[in-house]
């Protein structure tokens, strides 16, 4: 069991949901310390209710678990974030800097930041999008995590601070439900699947957007994480990329299970953000430093989320 004590903030959210157990599993239930601004969702040893925007209160929890790391997953998405961009963007960048402000202080080993695919805009190469090339993103959720990127930089280069990220996908998984994303649509179309209802998608049916499973989400930022500092030639954030898939071939996917399953398309304002993202990622740097490759694509994922949600609506039924 590694030594390290573990801060997970923003707990509750989609990739901490899935993240925290895999965390505890490596380091032991009573090191991994979950907090969110939200009571816990999950049993968990150790659970602090946690306003990242409150400095002084991050720093009481640094100091009250002697954590050695942080993973900040709190943040405001794509689609939710363009219905009040000044919140969004306050929230944002005030608990990462409260983050990287707090980790400085008091010696944090090392810390992750996700970015995202979002940090792209309309003059970045739509497919095979490259590690390096203009960032000029679209939304507020964007040009946060732009911002997120460059100041991990500054904070490694000034201070020493190890802050590492990835660019995440749109990321699909089971354990929670979709919050203010503009790739929600990839999660909902199979809940609604498994339930035997017809899926309205918010995108058009053409709209290719890169993707990736939990698992290999998960997997990525473990192994990011645990890779040897100097192996890590990307301080802002590595693309990172699991699979490409249309709302059409996802549904394609899910007829083979359902065959009765029908989606219908009302693009709505998330299909301009949408269409600001590549549709395909180079993650070459990703696998050239620290050894990235994949493991799902789209029949494996399914097959995955088809199993585990069907457990879980019929546990409730
Ligand atoms: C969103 N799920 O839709 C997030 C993600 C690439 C998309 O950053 O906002």
């Amino acid at each position: 069991m590694k030594q390290d004590t573990v801060l997970i903030i923003g707990a509750n959210g989609q990739i901490g949901t899935a993240l925290l157990p895999q965390l505890q599993h490596l380091y032991g239930y009573d090191r991994v310390i979950a907090t969110d601004i939200r009571p816990s969702l999950q049993s968990t040893d150790i659970f602090e209710t946690l306003d990242a925007t409150d400095a002084a209160a991050i720093a009481t929890i640094v100091k009250k678990y002697r954590i050695t790391q942080i993973y900040h997953l709190a943040a405001v998405l794509s689609a939710k974030g363009e219905t009040d961009p000044l919140w969004a963007w306050n929230l944002n960048m005030q608990t990462l800097l409260n983050v990287l402000e707090v980790a400085r202080t008091y010696q944090i080993q090392k810390v992750f930041v996700p970015s995202s695919i979002a940090a792209f805009g309309e003059h970045a190469p739509k497919y095979e999008t490259p590690q390096s090339t203009l960032l000029d993103p679209a939304t507020v959720y964007g040009i946060s995590k732009v911002a997120a990127e460059n100041w991990s930089v500054y904070y490694h280069k000034r201070y020493g601070l190890d802050v590492r990220s990835l660019r995440y996908p749109g990321v699909i998984s089971y354990q929670s439900m979709p919050g203010g994303g503009t790739t929600d649509y990839a999660v909902a179309i199979y809940h609604a699947a498994v339930q035997g209802l017809d899926f309205e998608c918010f995108l058009a049916e053409d709209t290719l957007l890169p993707m990736i499973y939990m698992n290999d989400a998960l997997r990525a930022t473990l192994e990011l994480m645990e890779a040897p500092a100097h192996q890590i030639s990307v301080r802002t954030s590595y693309n990172l990329a699991g699979m490409s898939f249309t709302p059409a071939q996802v549904t394609a996917s899910i007829q083979t299970y359902f065959p009765d399953f029908k989606t219908t398309y009302q693009p709505d304002f998330r299909q301009a953000i949408a269409d600001s993202w590549p549709k395909s990622i180079d993650d070459s740097v990703a696998r050239h430093d620290w050894g990235w490759k994949p493991a799902f694509d789209l029949p494996k994922m399914t097959h995955e989320m088809i199993t585990h949600l069907t457990e879980i609506y019929h546990q409730v039924a």
